[in-house]
């Protein structure tokens, strides 16, 4: 019989016997969060018959965006607890600052708390990205200094997909684990342990509909995905769900790539370094995949900008290293 191991067993597990147990409590913070929001969007069908989003409900409160509830919802559970020194959302303008009255700690917690959220509407998986670095200086009060890090600096990052069920993946550097939640039991139980990229790769992933506004060296590189440009092609078939959390869940699970490159009008594509590229890369890297701006590891890549966006190529290495040669070939 297979053990059954509940998250918070798990990460506990794992947590060196050196650990104060802050980095382990806070990840429990946000399994706790991923369940609250799980439970707000799994009812999103419903706001319809309830009370539409920015309508008044029968109690007189306004009924709140269901991105920014995520947002609140971590920050709320994340911000007394004495473990983070400062976060930063892709929901807000500037960093998130641990209020005064409250103790402050030594990570930094970055989140996009409900990404693809215009996927809601119509019922498709939508998910939150989240990465923890150590604060710079960790007896000062947050600074944009410990938020503006380098990917390769996480020291732990994850996602949880609020899909046909909830999953939440994460790794803390030694392997990339899934956990789904058991609704029944209000409980993330391990579902997939080390999870590594399948080789051969299944899948590419893009939104084919700016193919004309790709530079011609993202164009031949779509062609050679396709099987039309050289002979060294793989086999792929295309998926695009447009939900970023969903596209890499499927590709890491099946193999594959996705990317979002550089276009006319958009010279930084559109997925942002801190709070979706970052965490994702580094999931990717412990994986046994890559992933890259089509020039240099994005986990090299020092932000310089709170939401700074990037090109960006994700999966298997060999499929990403395939763009930066087509990239290199056109000399952008
Ligand atoms: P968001 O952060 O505003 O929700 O946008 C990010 C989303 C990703 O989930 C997805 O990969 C991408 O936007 C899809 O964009 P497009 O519709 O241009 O293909
Ligand atoms: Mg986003």
């Amino acid at each position: 019989m297979t053990a059954i191991h509940t998250i918070e067993r798990f990460i506990f597990d794992e947590q060196p016997d050196t650990a104060h147990g802050d980095f382990t409590n806070l990840l429990y913070d946000i399994a706790l969060a991923a369940k609250l929001i799980a439970y707000k969007t799994n009812r999103a069908g419903l706001v319809d018959i309830l009370g539409r989003v920015g309508a008044t409900n029968i109690q007189g409160e306004v009924q709140q965006k269901l991105d920014v509830f995520a947002d609140e919802m971590i920050v709320r559970i994340c911000d007394h607890t004495g473990r983070l020194c400062a976060m930063a959302s892709e929901e807000r303008e500037d960093i998130i600052r641990i209020p005064k009255e409250y103790k402050k700690g030594s990570y930094v917690l970055v989140f996009d708390p409900l990404d693809g959220s215009s996927n809601i509407d119509v019922n498709v998986s939508i998910g939150t990205i989240f990465g923890i670095y150590r604060c710079i200086d960790w007896h000062l009060r947050g600074r944009v200094e410990d938020v503006l890090q380098p990917p390769r600096k996480l020291v732990a990052a994850g996602y949880i997909l609020f899909g046909a069920s909830t999953m939440m993946v994460y790794s803390t550097g030694s392997g990339v684990h899934g956990f789904t939640l058991d609704l029944e039991l209000g409980e993330f139980l391990l579902s997939h342990q080390n999870m590594r990229l399948p080789d051969p790769p299944a899948y590419y992933s893009v939104n084919h509909a700016y193919f004309e506004n790709w530079p011609p060296a993202v164009q031949a590189y779509a062609r050679w995905l396709q099987g039309q440009n050289g002979d060294d092609a793989p086999t792929l078939s295309s998926r695009y769900i447009g939900s970023l959390v969903a596209d890499f869940h499927r590709n890491l699970l099946r193999g594959g790539v996705f990317f979002y490159p550089a276009e006319k009008g958009k010279p930084n594509g559109k997925i942002r370094l801190l709070y979706e590229a970052g965490p994702l890369a580094f999931l990717i890297d412990q994986a046994g995949g890559y992933a890259s701006d089509g020039h240099r590891p994005i986990l090299d890549i020092v932000p310089s900008d709170l939401h700074q966006r990037v090109p960006f190529y994700i999966g298997n290495r060999a499929l990403v290293e395939k763009a930066e040669y087509f990239l290199r070939q056109g000399n952008y």
